[in-house]
């Protein structure tokens, strides 16, 4: 008979686990709360990298003896965690990057060099990140291509509607984020990919905030591309995935050239590598992609979906006592949602929202949060953002929620 897995989640037992979470700042305990930029790492994937460093360390794919051979091993093993973490048909599929930002610039030119053409199409929205804005920007000017956007209503949700009667015979790729950065919107994917499909477009989704919060299920939405960053799911900076079906990236132009990427090089001409290689040129990153295999055990470890479930429930209780506050206003009130939450405090500089709370002890963060069309849209500069992971309690809310009351009275 299989197993069945305990449903318990025990907050407390869980920050024991992140060493970063018992310290303290200006005096205060420590409350992080831009896990939307960087999440807190692990004893697990601490320990990992240091034992790969310790005992592993040397370059992939490249020698025969033992160390090269160990560390080609456990950064191929990390590759086949992620595959499992993501479900995706085959390792090879998912390629390192330094993080979501890489990913989907690989995309951009790797795609768009072979497939972009004069008055051709790209759909993005107004709610992306820059890194899913700029790249594509950038590929449309040098290729003649077109961006198109889908817009948002006012709580913050796409208007599928009008995506729909932006698709055509000229669009060549939408890419479009499963969750928002800055509002935290959980964008229905499947059903947008499932309707580019029938235009027989390819979507890249840029998944950097959902692969910390909720289940990543490539082929069941049928992502053609799929981009996320280890730094914000518990492992190291310099860690990331580009997820992409093999049709695609069997097709694409590589990124950059360099070594391990060729299969043969004379000073005339270069055949390249297959995959995952063609895509993963000089030396990768190799201890950071490890780290993140080890995040990956590290969440096979605990129980997943009470950890997400408790994160929905701090946030349902975090919007329930910001709204009792006067002047506090949640910018972004979308049904679906992720544990984001922007706000701005009525004649208050997000800023000073900012620094305030840290003198509390309290991580957020203020600024446009490389979304500006969202600022724009809402017709703000900036906002404070306090985002969770599920490593956040009830009792931090209400430290957040009295500081920030602490705020209003000091600028009263
Ligand atoms: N896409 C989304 C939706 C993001 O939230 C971010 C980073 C990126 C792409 C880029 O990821 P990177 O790892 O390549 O930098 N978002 C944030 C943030 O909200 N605050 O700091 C970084």
């Amino acid at each position: 008979m299989k197993a069945v897995k305990e449903m318990t989640f025990d907050v407390n037992k869980i920050r024991e686990d992140f060493p970063v979470l018992a310290s303290t700042v200006n005096g205060k305990p420590l409350v992080y709360m831009d896990n939307t930029a960087s999440s807190q790492v692990p004893n697990l994937v601490i320990e990992r990298g240091a034992e790969y460093l310790k005992k592993e360390h040397s370059n992939v794919h490249r020698g025969v003896h033992y160390l090269s051979q160990k560390a080609t091993t456990e950064y191929e093993a990390a590759r086949e965690k992620v595959r499992r973490f993501i479900n995706a048909k085959e390792a090879k599929e998912c390629i390192f990057v330094r993080g979501t930002t890489e990913g989907i610039n690989l995309v951009a030119n790797g795609f768009g060099r072979k497939f972009l053409n004069e008055g051709d199409e790209i759909i993005i929205s107004q709610m992306e990140h820059h890194s899913n804005i700029v790249p594509w920007q950038m590929i449309a000017e040098e290729r003649g291509a077109k961006l198109r956007i889908i817009p948002m209503n006012e709580t913050g949700e796409l208007i599928i509607d009008e995506y729909e009667s932006l698709l055509n015979e000229r669009t060549k790729i939408v890419a479009i984020s499963h969750v928002s950065n800055s509002i935290g919107t959980i964008n229905p994917v499947k059903q947008m990919i499932e309707t580019a499909h029938k235009f027989g477009v390819p979507v890249l989704v840029d998944g950097a905030q959902a692969a910390p919060h909720i289940r990543i299920d490539v082929q069941d939405i049928d992502a053609d591309f799929y981009a996320f960053s280890g730094h914000k799911m518990f492992a190291p900076t310099g860690s990331g995935v580009l997820y992409g079906k093999k049709e695609w990236l069997e097709k694409m132009n590589p990124y950059q050239g360099g070594g391990s990427m060729i299969r043969t090089v004379t000073l005339e001409k270069t055949t390249y590598a297959g995959l995952p290689e063609k895509f993963e040129a000089g030396t990768p990153a190799i201890a950071p992609s490890i780290g993140l295999g080890a995040a990956i055990d590290y969440l096979d470890s605990i129980d997943l979906d009470a950890a997400f479930a408790h994160e929905h429930e701090l946030t349902e209780y975090a919007l329930e006592r910001l709204a009792s506050l006067d002047g506090v206003k949640i910018i972004g009130t979308a049904t679906e949602r992720a544990s984001v939450i922007s706000f701005t405090i009525e004649d208050v500089h997000p800023h000073d929202i900012g620094t305030i709370l840290d003198q509390e002890g309290i991580a957020v963060r203020a600024g446009h949060h490389c979304a500006q069309p969202v600022m724009d849209f809402y017709g703000v500069p900036a906002t404070a953002r306090a985002s969770f992971a599920f490593y956040n309690t009830k009792e931090e809310v209400d430290a957040l929620v009295d500081s920030i009351q602490k705020v209003i009275d000091v600028f009263a």
